[in-house]
């Protein structure tokens, strides 16, 4: 009898383990590209069943006589993106460019926004702001380094969707900060683009996100590492993954690397005739399109 109870526990258990086993395993063979499908299929439903009502600027179920965004071919853009092989679509909705004479920030500069963001629920429907920022903070919209680790950063939606707008004209008086005609606009983020499969503690997996953006202002030439070249340029192979940059193969891409090349002399210092850009300096005779900052043998 004892014999048997001990052969019932040990099946159950075995059972737990394989289905434990088995949901990793799923997790791990997550189907990016059918969600992208799904999603980008959700969005376009979202796009032709509601309109933008400028005046409250706000999304709302399409009413008579009123323009679907979807239809807003002036207004509406899309754009393409691949990421890890996966082909998704971005939509992003520009009320209003912007005037900076910045122009558009990169997908790696560091922007000053106002943001509120809703999920799609369903096509009908947006769910309640799960996050809402109405005095501008700055973001770097690349990866960062916190605590000498590689940080995340923001979502790609924001990555690509804020290269679409400009910041505006700063008109601050007195004490509080004030721009004017800066970027406005909505990103629709599909899922990949945003949290993925997985979920933060307001935001399920796999929801396609709705940002309200207002853009005030950018730096150009955000250097990640203050190495004094842009983070923009120390994507060697300009595929816009600044992740697999690593000249000195440290684990720390070179937007984030202060010695990209690992000989000990810091990219800022390598830099031979002083004009404070270490991409022209040249002093190696036998390589003598390897700049210094990315050539070991010179320091
Ligand atoms: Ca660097
Ligand atoms: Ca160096
Ligand atoms: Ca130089
Ligand atoms: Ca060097």
């Amino acid at each position: 009898m004892i014999k048997i109870k001990h052969i019932l526990v040990t099946g159950v258990l075995s059972v737990l383990m394989y289905s434990c086993g088995k949901d990793s395993s799923s997790k791990e063979k997550f189907d990016y590209e059918a969600q992208s499908i799904k999603d980008n299929e959700l969005i376009v439903k979202f796009l032709k069943k509601h309109y933008f009502d400028e005046k409250e600027g706000a999304l709302k179920p399409l009413a008579d006589g009123k323009t679907a965004i979807f239809n807003e071919t002036e207004k509406l853009k899309k754009q393409e993106v691949k990421e890890d092989d996966v082909n998704y679509t971005l939509y992003y909705y520009v009320e209003r460019e912007g005037v900076s004479s910045k122009g558009n920030p990169t997908i790696v500069d560091s922007v000053f926004v106002k943001y509120n963001g809703v999920r799609i629920l369903d096509e009908d429907k947006l769910s309640e702001s799960f996050d809402k920022q109405e005095a501008p903070m700055w973001f770097t919209l690349s990866q960062v380094l916190k605590n000498g680790k590689i940080d995340g950063g923001v979502i790609k939606g924001w990555s690509y969707g804020f290269t679409h707008f400009k910041g505006g004209k700063n008109v601050t008086k007195n004490s509080s900060i004030t721009y004017e005609d800066g970027g406005k606009g909505i990103l629709f983020i599909p899922s990949g683009l945003a949290y993925k499969n997985s979920r933060t503690s307001s935001i399920p997996e796999n929801s396609c996100l709705v940002f309200y953006i207002d853009l005030w202002d950018h730096t150009e030439n955000t250097d990640g590492d203050n190495d004094n070249i842009p983070s923009i340029k120390e994507d060697l192979n300009r595929d816009k993954n600044l992740l697999n940059d690593d000249t000195d193969k440290d684990k720390v891409p070179n937007f984030l690397d202060t010695d990209d090349d690992g000989d000990g002399k810091l990219t800022k210092d390598e830099d031979a005739n002083g004009d404070g850009d270490p991409t022209n300096d040249f002093s190696d005779p036998k390589k003598p399109t390897v700049p210094d900052y990315l050539n070991r043998d010179i320091y």
